[in-house]
């Protein structure tokens, strides 16, 4: 059969109807339901439609998630290319207020208010309600969630045209396997920022090598995913793609492949160091290779082939794309100090998830199997105990309930160690939730930051000091409270809360949610400068949500080394770690 939509299409397609069905007001177990369809579809290792030819709704059922609506809804579009069920929709939502939605300080239901009330199509219409005073006369709302809103739309506005890396990057690899199949090619590879696993990215660049150039730019262009050619080369091509974003793809030959990775991963910053450091050793970098002499007087090749004969031809050793943001890595490689970095395989457990207890879709047994099932020996269930208008989650009166619920977990899958923990609030005064008589009958206890992001930066200091002071308390959960470019946090002295947790043990959570990843890179550089212990949770609220890949990418940007982060010991010696005696007095209960 033609191929008439790409699983990234299809997934795509189920995001928009969750997020048409969320503005809509809509049964949440529905919305989910897509939401949690458009993110298996992504990460499937096969085309749907090739899934379908072989094995036809069967197989598309036997896909997890995918009930006989989904089914025959995937069904329609590898068939026709469409859906009349998507089009439909489409119809009554302006498709400006999906941006709309995504602003901080705006969820569905405000989005519909605005857009009933006031006439809003877009984030345009917004501002221009916002600034005039609208917002705030809307009933339920006042000038603090006006004001909130006018915030959140500089969030947005301060990151531009540029998509989150977590976004990017599945289609990026979507690509690049397209590309590989069409077997016109040596080598393909992503570059540019998205290679260094920046947080955001401006476009996405590949980098293929092939001795029919031509033909690798006619296949690229013809893609699926493409939706218009911005410009079409013989060994260099721009393109629009339907998701939104730019790719660019440049072939070079075998020989110089090294060389142009290189150049094209950047940063610019880090190429520009080199060539300086290049010009003093009488050396000229460029992406074509390394040579003796200038530009103009091109000597001997030195290095071409790979990035590390091109570090090498510096007398420098392999230095990570993640590092190459002239951050200090070039002098750490010439002195032999650069980091091992943390891979993903060296996390042995997960310290951060939930269950329906309070906010997540899954019970504890079903989120531990999958624990188990990714190769996890141990995790920590830590639901809410918020005040925050969370009427599910621990509280003072349910412990023995939670427990109970831990031990069910603990019998259906024994082969997986399980802490009963909590994330529990901090709240505005730095005192916690739940009182330290139930914390200490937890053995693992997150604090975070869910309510007043506004205190001033020395509030907010004394606040997560307070909570880090907690005897109780073994981690700061999302410590900056930020979401990329959504919610730009909480303000506070890094050095000074960084220096209370050294003191007191406490560690710093790198939490590897995607709209999150917090600690960002440069904390985590400095938590590791300052000797601060790390932990890493995924945050999951649901089965596939149980995954620290770019938690852990952005923790290699920030120079994080497996001893760096807890959860990489194994549970003999993680336990061990946990029952040592501290400053704490770190309890396992
Ligand atoms: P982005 O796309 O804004 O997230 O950032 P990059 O780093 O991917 O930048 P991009 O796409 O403009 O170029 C990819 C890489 O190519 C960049 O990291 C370094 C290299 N490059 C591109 N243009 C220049 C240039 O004018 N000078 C130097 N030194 N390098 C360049
Ligand atoms: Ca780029
Ligand atoms: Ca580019
Ligand atoms: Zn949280």
């Amino acid at each position: 059969m033609m191929r008439l939509m790409t699983n990234a299409e299809i997934s795509a397609a189920f995001t928009m109807i969750g997020k048409i069905l969320e503005l809509q007001n809509e049964n949440p177990f529905r919305v989910r339901a897509y939401e949690r369809a458009a993110l298996t579809i992504a990460s499937l290792p096969r085309e749907l439609s090739d899934i379908y030819d072989e094995g036809g709704m069967k197989a598309l059922r036997a896909i997890g998630g995918i009930g006989p609506d989904l089914g025959s809804k995937i069904e329609e579009m590898v068939k026709t290319g469409e859906l009349k069920y998507l089009k439909e929709l489409r119809k009554k939502i302006p498709e400006g207020l999906f941006a709309v939605m995504q602003i901080e300080g705006m969820g569905p239901k405000k989005t519909k208010m605005v857009w009933e009330k006031l006439k809003v199509k877009n984030v345009a219409d917004l501002e221009k309600v916002a600034k005039a005073g609208k917002l705030a006369k809307l009933p339920k709302w006042g000038e603090l969630s006006e004001k909130k809103v006018l915030q959140g739309i500089e969030t947005r506005k301060s990151m531009g045209d540029r998509v989150p890396l977590t976004a990017a990057l599945p289609l990026a690899e979507l690509l690049v396997e397209k590309l590989k199949a069409t077997k016109l090619c040596g080598q393909v590879a992503i570059a540019g920022s998205m290679r260094r696993r920046a947080e955001t990215i401006g476009d996405i660049d590949i980098l293929a090598t092939s001795t029919k150039p031509a033909k690798v730019m006619e296949a690229f262009c013809a893609l699926g995913e493409v939706k218009r050619v911005l410009s079409k080369g013989p060994t260099k091509s721009s393109v629009n793609l339907h998701a939104g974003m730019q790719a660019d793809l440049r072939v070079v030959d075998e020989n110089v492949f090294g060389a142009a990775l290189h150049y094209f991963t950047g940063s610019k910053g880090h190429n520009v160091h080199l060539r300086g450091m290049g010009v003093k050793a009488g050396i000229t970098i460029s992406e074509y290779g390394v040579y003796k002499g200038t530009a103009e007087k091109k000597g001997k090749l030195l290095a071409s082939k790979t990035e590390e004969d091109v570090y090498a031809s510096l007398k420098l050793p392999y230095i990570a794309p993640e590092l190459r943001e002239d951050r200090g890595e070039i002098d750490a490689a010439r002195a032999g100090t650069l980091p091992k970095l943390i891979e993903e395989r060296d996390i042995k457990g997960d310290l951060h998830l939930h269950t329906d207890f309070s906010d997540g879709g899954a019970d504890a047994v079903t989120m531990a199997k999958a624990a188990y099932a990714k190769g996890l020996e141990y995790i920590a269930i830590t639901d809410h105990g918020s005040g925050m208008g969370m009427v599910r989650g621990l509280k003072e009166n349910n412990l023995a309930q939670y427990l109970k619920m831990i031990g069910k977990a603990r019998k259906a899958v024994p082969s997986l160690k399980i802490l009963a923990g909590v994330e529990v609030d901090i709240q505005p005064d730095g005192s916690l939730y739940l009182p330290d008589k139930i914390l200490k009958e937890l053995d693992w206890v997150v604090a975070s930051v869910h309510s007043q992001f506004k205190q001033s930066p020395e509030e907010t200091t004394a606040r997560l000091i307070r909570a880090i002071e907690n005897p109780f308390v073994h981690a700061i959960g999302h410590p900056t409270g930020r979401l990329i470019g959504q919610r730009v946090g909480i303000e506070f002295s890094v050095e000074q809360v960084f220096a209370a947790a050294k003191k007191r043990s406490v560690a710093m959570e790198i939490n590897a949610s995607p709209p999150r990843l917090d600690l960002r890179d440069i904390h985590c550089k400095r938590a590791k400068e300052m000797g601060v212990m790390m932990t890493m949770g995924s945050d999951a609220h649901a089965p596939e949500e149980l995954d620290m890949r770019f938690g852990v990418m952005q923790a290699r940007r920030g120079w994080v080394e497996k001893g760096d982060v807890m959860n990489t010991k194994s549970w003999k010696d993680f336990e061990k770690w946990l029952r040592a005696p501290s400053p704490i007095g770190r309890r396992l209960g």
